[in-house]
């Protein structure tokens, strides 16, 4: 074999099967990893060289690809799957699958991309797939389809109307696209829930009134719909509002689909605030009823995860998006989240963690006032245990 090709191939080899690790320094919430889990490197050199040097005498790579990023994911069998969104260097985004048998090192693509089936009308740009195993036995890839606003103006080539599209499967192999979903806005972010409410499917959507801008879009809503293969939204209802001066003031969106836990259903979502250095991505939790799914339970102040280090700076910076994680029957939650639209990362913390952190993070009282009554009832909290404690009185703030 052509010593350029073989020099390629003992790369990928080094790249994909190097071990993660875990870092241990956390929050007591989550770890993080050191080394992404997907990169665009990951990408099988068989999609991007012509290995022919006949065909390829510079042993050119002849399909570029830009990023790996926003993945959706479910545990299949013993494997850990993600559904990645692959963004080309030609900016066109589709969906490959790549497992692991740990869920943190050692992902590795199938030997195609997934060849998603369009609709009537074509997307133009497919990507962000939320994964779900509904009760009804189907897995349902809900995914955002973009294509060319068919009103803008003459000359504008940017403006883009933004939907959802839905697809399903049994092996996740061979994909039924059904109609995209039908709302009175644009909708990026939608996501189903994984079991039926009032016999309806339910969705998590996120209206908005343009491409980017969500407008008077409120925040992350929730729609009933009698039939998924014709899933026409009705009534929208939000269930998690945006809110000025927080994580979310500009828009927020659902990631994936709600974990069930005993306390409720735990729900992890982005949230994007504008600052002079342009958009801010982070990551927060959330809880809704068990009995009633649009009822808000659990709301922690703040973000969850925000980008940091590395993970500032890619294609997009300052961005972290998830869409999608598996909880693991001893209890471990695998959250695969993105970087900057660049790379793909997992971090791993378990349920029991997680709803702890909903129910005692103090909600955001909307004012530095109330801010600083939070840490002020915290330091008074601690005093008594830290006055038991073999502390030295000296190290006892407030003496
Ligand atoms: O570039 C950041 C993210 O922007 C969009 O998310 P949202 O609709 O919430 O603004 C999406 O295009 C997402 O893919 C991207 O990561």
């Amino acid at each position: 074999m052509n010593k350029e090709i073989l020099h390629i191939i003992e790369e990928q080899e080094r790249l994909l099967s190097r071990k993660n690790e875990m870092i241990s320094k956390s929050n007591g919430v989550f770890n993080r990893y050191k080394y992404p889990v997907l990169t665009a490197g990951h990408v099988p050199f068989n999609w991007r060289y012509d290995v022919n040097p006949n065909t390829n005498r510079y042993m050119m790579e002849r399909i570029q690809v830009n990023a790996v990023m926003n993945s959706g994911a479910i545990k299949w069998g013993s494997k850990y799957v993600l559904v990645v969104r692959v963004e080309g260097a030609d900016r066109k985004s589709f969906f490959a699958v790549a497992e692991s048998p740990n869920g943190i090192d050692n992902f590795r693509f199938w030997d195609y991309p997934l060849v998603m089936p369009e609709g009537e009308n074509p997307d133009v740009n497919v990507y962000d797939m939320r994964l779900t195993t509904h009760e009804d036995g189907w897995i349902y890839g809900v995914f955002c389809t973009e294509r060319k606003d068919p009103d803008a103006p003459k000359g504008d080539l940017s403006s883009a109307i933004a939907s959802a599209g839905i697809a399903r499967t049994k092996d996740l192999k061979n994909w039924e696209r059904l109609p995209d979903i039908k709302t009175p806005s644009q909708q990026r972010n939608v996501v189903l829930h994984p079991e039926f409410v009032n016999g309806k499917y339910a969705f998590y959507t996120r209206p908005q009134d343009g491409f980017i801008d969500t407008g008077n879009g409120g925040g992350i809503g929730w729609a009933l719909v009698d039939d998924v293969c014709n899933a026409v939204v009705k009534d929208e209802k939000i269930i998690e509002h945006r809110q000025y001066h927080t994580i979310k003031e500009l828009k927020n969106g659902e990631g994936p689909h709600p974990i069930k836990t005993p306390k409720g259903w735990l729900h992890l979502a982005h949230g994007v605030r504008n600052c002079a250095a342009g958009l801010r991505y982070v990551l927060y939790l959330y809880m809704t009823s068990l009995e009633d799914p649009t009822k808000l339970i659990a709301s922690p102040a703040g973000y969850f995860m925000a980008p940091e280090g590395e993970e500032r700076v890619g294609d997009v910076s300052n961005v972290l998006f998830s869409n999608g994680w598996i909880a693991d029957e001893d209890g471990t939650v695998f959250i695969y989240y993105a970087s900057s639209d660049t790379r793909m990362h997992v971090a791993t913390s378990t349920i029991d963690k997680l709803v702890d952190y909903c129910f005692n993070t103090p909600e955001d009282g909307l004012r530095s006032a109330t801010s600083v009554e939070s840490i002020v009832k915290l330091i008074d909290k601690n005093k008594e245990v830290l006055k038991k404690s073999m502390l030295p009185a000296s190290e006892i703030s407030n003496q």
